[in-house]
């Protein structure tokens, strides 16, 4: 029973349905695309169906128009990844699996290239694929490389490109017009480079992060191999968690905070809530069995919706407007596998960069945050392992969780 909900004042017909405590109007669509394993070479200029999108999306002043002007339905469309090849360690692989040959750009900031770098970590591919950050201040040109006189952005690996040929470059953009000098799309983190071939190789983090998972087995330290992210005997329950979750909540907050109707925005974000209340069951449910999201193993799952609910209370609840609950106070199950990953494993903890996290968003949508004033608060950006807000610490009966 969403109590808080109940008792909200929200007029949206639909948060009645969050109140009933029922699970049955959960979509389980699927929505993720089926990955291709193959090794040739496939730049897929997949059209959005919407070129109108894309124009506008590509002019200079026009970064952060995330739904066209003139889209009555005010509904942010998110568009499809480019660059979708596989490195392999097939023999012959068009990208082979190579120690040094990759370089994976990211910003801390965003979720999607965090689900990359915590992968990376976890399958000890540090000494392997390597890697950098960029500037968390996102403008007009896009991302771009910090410079050595930035010194509002401190971090692992912020700093300008490290790759040879792009040590002039100064925004991301620059990689993707040297890999393809046509591109049309949106100049997106993360960017999985090949510094052989000097093109990039994927720039969709689902992918990315799946050959990871297995593609380097062969030449990482022998400890890294039982790390199985995409289990076969679990494949089935992973693909359907990724496509609600994808839809409703990773990609949920953005379709709630860059809707320009208040409909688009009530419709998104009472479905992120239900999802949220769909997961927070999960998680109640499962405790008993272990840590993570399918009970002992970490898997994909754990990753894919840490990145979202690790900056759900710092940003999403205030700038994207999702504030029918927060997480600390809202969805004890949710916040307590949040910190359990946060604060029991470094490839978390380790990629968690709040400075980038809040200044980016703050700061870069100026759509939404016109005056670029970053709220403090909240206080702290996450709470310690057996700590509660005062309100849960009190209803728990001061009964804190370890
Ligand atoms: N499908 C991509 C989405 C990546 C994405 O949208 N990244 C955002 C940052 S969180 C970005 O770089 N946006 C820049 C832009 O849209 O101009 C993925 O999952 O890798």
């Amino acid at each position: 029973m969403n109590l808080l909900l109940c008792r909200s004042k929200l007029a949206s017909s639909r948060i009645s349905l969050l109140c009933k405590g029922s699970s049955s109007h959960f979509s389980t669509k699927r929505v993720t695309s089926s990955f291709n394993t193959t090794t040739t070479t496939q730049q897929i200029f997949i059209n959005s169906g919407n070129r109108e999108f894309q124009t506008a999306a590509m002019a200079e002043s026009k970064i952060t128009e995330w739904v066209p002007k003139g889209d009555k339905t005010g509904e942010f469309r998110r568009q499809q990844s480019s660059f979708r090849n596989f490195i392999s360690k097939e023999k012959g692989a068009q990208f082979p699996a190579e120690k040094g040959r990759y370089h994976l750009y990211v910003s801390y900031a965003c979720p999607w290239a965090t689900r990359t770098l915590i992968a990376r970590k976890l399958k000890g591919l540090e000494d392997i694929v390597s890697f950098s950050a960029v500037h968390w201040y996102m403008g007009p040109k896009g991302w771009r490389f910090p410079t050595p006189e930035d010194t509002d952005a401190a971090g692992e690996n912020v700093t300008p490109s490290p790759v040879q040929g792009h040590e002039k470059y100064t925004h991301i953009r620059e990689v993707y017009f040297q890999a393809n000098p046509h591109y049309e799309g949106r100049f997106t983190v993360p960017v999985l480079y090949d510094k052989i071939q000097k093109t990039i190789v994927n720039n969709e983090s689902s992918e990315i992060l799946r050959m990871f998972g297995t593609e380097f087995d062969d030449i990482i330290d022998p400890r890294y191999r039982d790390i199985d992210l995409y289990p076969a005997a679990l494949r089935k329950e992973i693909d359907e968690a990724h496509a609600w979750q994808y839809d409703l909540i990773n990609n949920g907050v953005y379709k709630a905070g860059f809707a320009t109707t208040q409909e688009a925005y009530e419709r998104n974000v009472v479905k992120l809530f239900e999802a949220l209340d769909r997961a927070e069951a999960h998680l109640r449910d499962g405790e008993a069995e272990g840590p993570f999201w399918f009970g002992e193993r970490i898997t994909e799952v754990d990753i894919r919706l840490f990145v979202t609910i690790i900056r759900f209370d710092p940003v999403y609840v205030q700038h994207f407007k999702c504030n029918i609950r927060d997480i600390r106070s809202g969805y004890p199950a949710i916040h307590h596998w949040m910190r359990r990953l946060y604060w029991s494993v470094p490839a978390f903890k380790d990629t968690t960069n709040f400075l980038h996290i809040k200044n980016h968003y703050t700061r870069s949508h100026t759509n939404i945050n016109p005056l670029s004033i970053t709220p403090l608060g909240p206080v702290p950006d996450i709470l310690p392992l057996g700590d509660e807000v005062a309100a849960v610490g009190a209803a728990l009966g001061a009964k804190v969780r370890v």
